[in-house]
């Protein structure tokens, strides 16, 4: 059992999820916003925390042995919201953890935008060259190259999780595809705690989907069985719209709609 877990965008979707699911993997669970969380549980710690100020970063990891780092810009954005949540954000959250007296192992919620210019018919695995849809996928890729870095230098595990799209339930064509469940998910973060040994791999957040373009066999040893499959909402998301045409990017890339954005400016 870990004795702090550290949840940073805990208020987000998938933050509140771990909030009610992962409690079990800690005695205490300090969640970490920029602001609002209402009150701390019994076993919870609450901290607001802006990700680009390395001092409130370093405080927020001190004395945790486990992070889920949920935290930082989600969707595409100007370049200088991206860079100090994901860039500095992630910066100091590492340097934060090697500076730590215990040393994190760290689940990374990076995105399947770090890949999402790949075409819908290539199949993919942790091998596949990146190709991010914007500057938040470039941002993710910067996140994945980061922790790897910390992991060869310092040996600080890390799952960099390209998250698809976790939702309660899927909510269009392209998500038969990329869908991962609250459960599954939560399945996969037991699993990379109860491990013994984690390393720093790449691992597709998706459901056992049918319509699946990830391969995660690289990733067996971390014993993670995704349990649903978002085509037992084929029938209903074909009953509520129509397919993409063949020639729309939801129907032509990985990242859908993330890749006709342009740049944000400021
Ligand atoms: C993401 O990375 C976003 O955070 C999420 O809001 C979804 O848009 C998801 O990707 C997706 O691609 O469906």
């Amino acid at each position: 059992m870990l004795n702090k877990l550290l949840i940073t965008g805990a208020g987000g979707g998938l933050g509140t999820v771990c909030r009610d699911r992962l409690g079990h993997l800690a005695r205490t669970v300090r969640l970490a916003d920029r602001d609002g969380l209402g009150e701390a549980g019994a076993t919870e710690e609450i901290v607001h925390c802006d990700l680009g100020d390395k001092a409130a970063v370093a405080a927020m990891v001190d004395g945790c042995d486990g992070i889920v780092h949920l935290g930082g810009q989600s969707v595409e954005a100007p370049w200088e919201t991206i860079r100090n949540a994901n860039i500095d954000g992630m910066v100091n959250l590492y340097e934060a953890a090697r500076k730590s007296p215990v040393t994190p192992r760290i689940v990374y919620a990076s995105s399947n935008h770090a890949i999402g210019f790949h075409p819908q018919t290539d199949r993919l695995d942790a091998h596949s060259p990146t190709r991010p849809d914007g500057f938040y996928g470039v941002s993710k890729v910067f996140g994945e190259a980061l922790a790897r870095m910390y992991f060869d230098k310092f040996g600080i595990e890390t799952a960099c999780v390209r998250v698809g799209s976790s939702f309660p339930e899927p909510r269009n064509h392209r998500m038969l595809s990329t869908w991962m469940s609250y459960d599954d998910f939560v399945r996969l973060i037991e699993r990379v705690f109860a491990v013994p040994r984690l390393g720093c791999p790449i691992v597709y957040g998706a459901s056992d989907n049918d319509a699946a373009w990830w391969d995660n066999r690289e990733v067996a040893y971390l014993g993670w069985r995704p349990q649903d499959n978002a085509e037992a909402f084929r029938a209903r998301i074909d009953a509520e719209m129509d397919p993409p045409p063949a020639d729309d990017v939801n129907a032509m890339y990985q990242g859908g709609a993330f890749c006709r954005d342009g740049i944000h400016e400021a």
